[in-house]
């Protein structure tokens, strides 16, 4: 199948770059999004985001004049959908994004059309949510148009490479509409490209992150119980991994952003009794900010009026992403018990976790404080020189949540380094 016109319905972490190498690659693209901050942004040709690279790609794609961004859909050989699918307070995935985008294009849904929903959805999204709406259009899914689900498996910070480089699973309504989905994605993309049927490309995407997730949560009670053992978990988990069928993750303060954190919830609501492994893998993450904080208690014999410069907001390192970051619950919860907490976050100087005071510098951030604790792995905060730090503060306590800064140079800087996952300096 050919295509020259396609329109790509929601701007973020996924439909702007896949909308911007689409025009890249010579199409005609029509970007939407519903949002009109959004939209006034992009016409004016800044993005909203943050992901390395994006703002050269987007910049080239509009000014090739093949990418134009409108508040509404219009007719196109094909339509991407790259909508959010949050979750509720009552962790039931919010469909209603996919719902208004697929309501969206029903008007502009020609014959010989191909529809792709690539937004993380609970199995039988395409089938059973999907398809029903299109019709609405008076075509028939697999006769008159084309159905196909590609889940997006690019990892935030890489996105562009992955985008093009990453295998690719495409999940068809039927046989035909998977090899629509085919055409459409070998215009971009490099890397293998396998079809199936849309419930199992549906599933391989929640699987694929609810097994980081456990594994996440794995490591995470290998830390406590490194802890408690009195041995470096970091040093066991290296010597683990040497073992060629072994790869055990990273400890850490807990598992954020939008899709590791909820895309488990997606099997659990739809089978709670069969999923009692996913949902104490949730458990484990979830309650890390609350186990790291009880250390840096411990460590500091009390938190009230303690000062901690709070390094990194972010979910995970070199993003500007927030959402469900377990770092902003660190804080959070360390100002809750009394301490003061100054945080740094270099991608978002503005954020401020509740009761913590935002310092627009590493300077500002250390100035008073008594402890840093290194919250996001950054690499400006990995790189940071204990000496010049020490400079700077007053307080010489330092907390690892990340595994990152070296024992003996922090030592040298004149710091008492707690690590998480290794029991305190003079426990
Ligand atoms: N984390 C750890 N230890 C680790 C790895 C991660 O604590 O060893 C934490 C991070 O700090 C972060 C969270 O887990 O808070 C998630 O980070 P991540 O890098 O594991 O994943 P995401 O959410 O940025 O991207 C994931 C990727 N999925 C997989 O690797 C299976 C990506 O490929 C997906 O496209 C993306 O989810 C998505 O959009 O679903």
């Amino acid at each position: 199948m050919d295509f020259n016109k396609v329109c790509v319905l929601g701007m973020g972490y996924i439909g702007l770059p896949t909308a911007s190498t689409l025009a890249m690659q010579g199409m005609e693209v029509v970007g939407v999004d519903a949002n009109a901050r959004v939209v006034r942004i992009l016409r004016d040709g800044e993005i909203h985001i943050h992901e390395p690279g994006l703002r050269t790609l987007a910049q080239a794609a509009f000014n090739s004049g093949r990418l134009t961004i409108k508040d509404e859909p219009e007719e196109a050989d094909a339509f991407i959908l790259a909508v959010q699918t949050p979750l509720r307070e009552n962790h039931q995935a919010d469909m209603a994004y996919v719902v208004s985008a697929a309501e969206s294009i029903v008007p502009f849904l020609r014959s010989g059309n191909l529809v792709v929903l690539e937004s993380t959805s609970p199995p039988r999204t395409t089938m059973d949510l999907l398809a029903p709406i299109l019709e609405q259009s008076g075509l028939t899914t697999g006769e008159d148009y084309y159905l196909a689900y590609t889940p997006e498996r690019v990892l935030p910070g890489q996105i562009l490479k992955e985008l093009i480089d990453n295998a690719r699973v495409i999940g068809g309504y039927d046989r035909s509409s998977a090899e629509a989905g085919r055409d459409l994605y070998l215009s971009f993309v490099r890397g293998e490209i396998y079809l199936t049927d849309a419930t199992t490309a549906e599933m391989v995407k929640l699987m694929e992150n609810t097994a980081r997730d456990i594994s996440i949560a794995v490591a995470n009670e290998f830390s406590r119980l490194a802890e408690h053992f009195g041995l470096s978990v970091w040093e066991a988990i290296e010597l683990a991994n040497l073992h060629p069928r072994v790869n055990i993750l990273r400890p850490g303060p807990g598992v954020g952003g939008h899709c590791i954190s909820i895309d488990p919830y997606f099997l659990i609501q739809a089978a709670p009794e069969m999923t009692g492994l996913m949902q104490r893998a949730r458990t484990v993450n979830d309650g890390q900010p609350a186990f790291v904080v009880a250390r840096i208690e411990r460590d500091l014999q009390g938190l009230s009026d303690r000062r901690i410069a709070a390094l990194g907001l972010a979910y995970k390192a070199d993003v500007d992403d927030l959402r469900n970051s377990p770092a902003v619950e660190v804080a959070r919860l360390l100002a809750s018990k009394g301490a003061k907490v100054a945080t740094f976050e270099p991608f978002a100087l503005e954020a401020v976790p509740e009761g913590c005071v935002p310092a627009g510098s590493l300077e500002d951030a250390v100035k008073d404080a008594d402890a840093v604790a290194l919250l996001v792995d950054h690499r400006q905060f990995r790189e940071l020189d204990p000496q010049a730090l020490a400079s700077q503060m007053p307080g010489r306590e330092a907390f690892d949540t990340r595994g990152v800064w070296s024992s003996s140079v922090w030592e040298q800087g004149g710091f008492r380094l707690h690590t998480l996952g290794v029991r305190a300096p003079d426990a």
